[in-house]
This record gives structure tokens, sequence and C-alpha cells, in this order.
């Protein structure tokens, strides 16, 4: 019989909460950087081992929301917890908890959901500090707390025990060799938004969207996929294209070369910058841009 189920993964921004997921399912499926609001959709990472089936859903980090965006990353996160058979609960080891930590804990009691927290990054504090940490979050009496490194894979295996203590019985939901549920042509927009955030300064990155609409496979064996990174003003052209192009050719290539990685065929990129006024704040162009 196999065993299999929905674990929803919750936590403030940058604690490394798709750095976990990517961990977890053994591939890169949600792309990660320094920065908060990375992750802007829920993103389904499926780690098949044996006959347990874990359904891990990365989450935008919850905060306090600024625009229609941000209520509508916050709206993604509570539904996800509403839906999950356990949830998995991400901690900066570095971080002291706060009234973020805590609002998100106060949801989890009242979810009544089984709850496993972590306590990420132990590779950059010491024992006083993840000890700390840990006694601190004990408090909220949830399942299991483990200590983790999802950069390094430190703790990985106590804590996918636990996980799978979790799972019921029932039948998988994905095919065993299947990784994301998350469509090529959404993966391959996220690549390229990753590439963008590891290289544009502060304020860019929340102005940046990327769409690509349909991927082509041609004749000659390659594929063609067309994507529009979108922009709110005019004056932010320059940055995104960079002198003489420089850094849409740069951001393009490492794209590229990631893209064709996972797809396993030669890829042309077509990558075309376009301005779309506060699309942050419209209803109409967030569900043409797919949030
Ligand atoms: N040193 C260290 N860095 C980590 C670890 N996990 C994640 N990070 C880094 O923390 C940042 C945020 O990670 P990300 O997964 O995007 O966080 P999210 O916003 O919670 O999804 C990235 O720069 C990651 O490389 C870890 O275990 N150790
Ligand atoms: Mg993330």
């Amino acid at each position: 019989m196999t065993r299999s189920g929905f674990i929803s993964v919750v936590g403030r921004p940058n604690v490394g909460k798709s750095t976990l997921v990517n961990a977890l399912v053994g591939e890169k499926v949600a792309i990660t950087s320094p920065r908060p609001q990375t992750t802007r959709n829920t993103i389904r990472g499926v780690a098949t081992n044996g006959d347990v089936q874990l359904v891990l859903v990365d989450t935008p980090g919850l905060h306090k929301p600024r625009n229609v965006l941000g209520e509508r990353l916050n709206k993604l996160v509570y539904g996800s917890i509403a839906e999950a058979d356990a949830v998995l609960f991400v901690l900066d080891a570095e971080q002291p908890i706060g009234p973020g930590d805590r609002l998100i804990a106060e949801r989890l009691t009242e979810s009544g959901a089984p709850v496993v927290v972590v306590v990420n990054k132990i590779d950059r504090a010491s024992n006083e500090e993840v000890l700390a940490q840990l006694v601190r979050a004990g408090e909220w009496n949830f399942s299991a707390y483990v200590p983790i490194s999802a950069l390094k894979g430190d703790g990985l295996e106590p804590l996918r025990d636990e996980l799978e203590g979790l799972m019921a019985e029932g039948p998988f939901f994905f095919p065993p060799d299947m990784h994301s549920d998350q469509p090529d042509r959404l993966l391959a927009a996220e690549l390229v938004r990753e590439k963008y955030l590891s290289r544009l300064r502060e304020e860019l990155p929340h102005s940046l969207a990327v769409v690509v609409d349909d991927i082509e496979e041609r004749d000659n064996g390659v594929l063609y996929i067309p994507a529009s990174v979108y922009i709110e003003r005019p004056s932010q052209k320059g940055m995104v294209i960079g002198k003489g192009g420089e850094l849409i050719k740069a951001v393009g290539a490492e794209a590229r070369a990631e893209l064709e990685l996972l797809f396993g065929v030669p890829v042309f990129l077509d990558l075309r910058v376009k301005v779309e006024k506060d699309w942050q704040r419209k209803e109409d162009t967030l569900n043409r841009m797919g949030f």
C-alpha cells in the first residue's frame, strides 16, 4: 500500500523554503535568491521514495502586503495551509523569532494540521544559537523539530523520515518519476527571472515579471522560447538591458545554459523587454500574467 500527502512549506521570506523544496525533491523545481519575494506562485515539488510520495508545496513568504500582488501572495499561502495534510514551517537559525513567525504559528495552530518545524541554515549558526532557536520554537508544541541546512543537505534524512511518517495511506498523486507539476513554460520564465534577480540592484526586482507564452519545437530540433520581460516604467528599460545590451545578453546566456541542461536539447531564448505600467497593482494584468 502506498502513502502520500500534500505538505505546505511556509515561513517568512528568505528563510530557505525554495532551497529546501529543491533539496527534498533532489532537483531544481523552484528558483531561489537572497531577495524577498523571489517565489511568487505555489510550486509543487514531488519527492517519491519507495512507496511514499511527498508533494511539497513551495509558497511565497508571508509578509505585510503592500499592493495587490502582495495580498494575492498571502492568500495563496493561507489557501495552501488549508489544503495541506502536513505543514513544514521553516525558521532561519540566524534570525530571532519575530512577530511574523508568531503570526504564522498562530495560524498553523488554528489549522490543526501536523506541523514539522525546521531550523534552517545551521551551517551559518553556532550550536548554541541553533539550540536556543529550537527551545524557543518548542513552546509552540508542534509535532517535530529538526535542525537542517537545506543548502548543504544536512539533516535532510531525519526530516524526510518525520514527513514520511505523517503521510496517510493513499494513492500517488503524480507518477513517481515526476518532480514538479509546473509547466515547462513557467519554469523557463522563472529561470530567466532568477538570473535577473542575481544581477539587479535593490528596487528593480519587484518591478520585474517574466512571461513565456509558449515553447515551440522547431524542425531543426531547437526549442524556441520567447520570453517577455515586463518592467513598470520606460525609464527601467536601460536597467534590464544594460550598457550596449550587456546585461540582457548575460542573463540570456545563463538562462539558456540552464534550460538546455533541463530540456536536453539546444534552446533559442528570445528575450524581449516590455513596459506594463504598474502591473503589480492591476487585477487584470496580474490575471494575464498568470498570478
Ligand atoms: N547558508 C545557507 N544559506 C541558505 C540555506 N538555505 C537557503 N539559503 C540561502 O538563503 C537565500 C534564500 O533562499 P530561498 O530558498 O530563496 O528562500 P525562500 O524565500 O524562503 O524561498 C538564498 O540565497 C539561499 O541560497 C542554508 O541552509 N544555508
Ligand atoms: Mg522561495
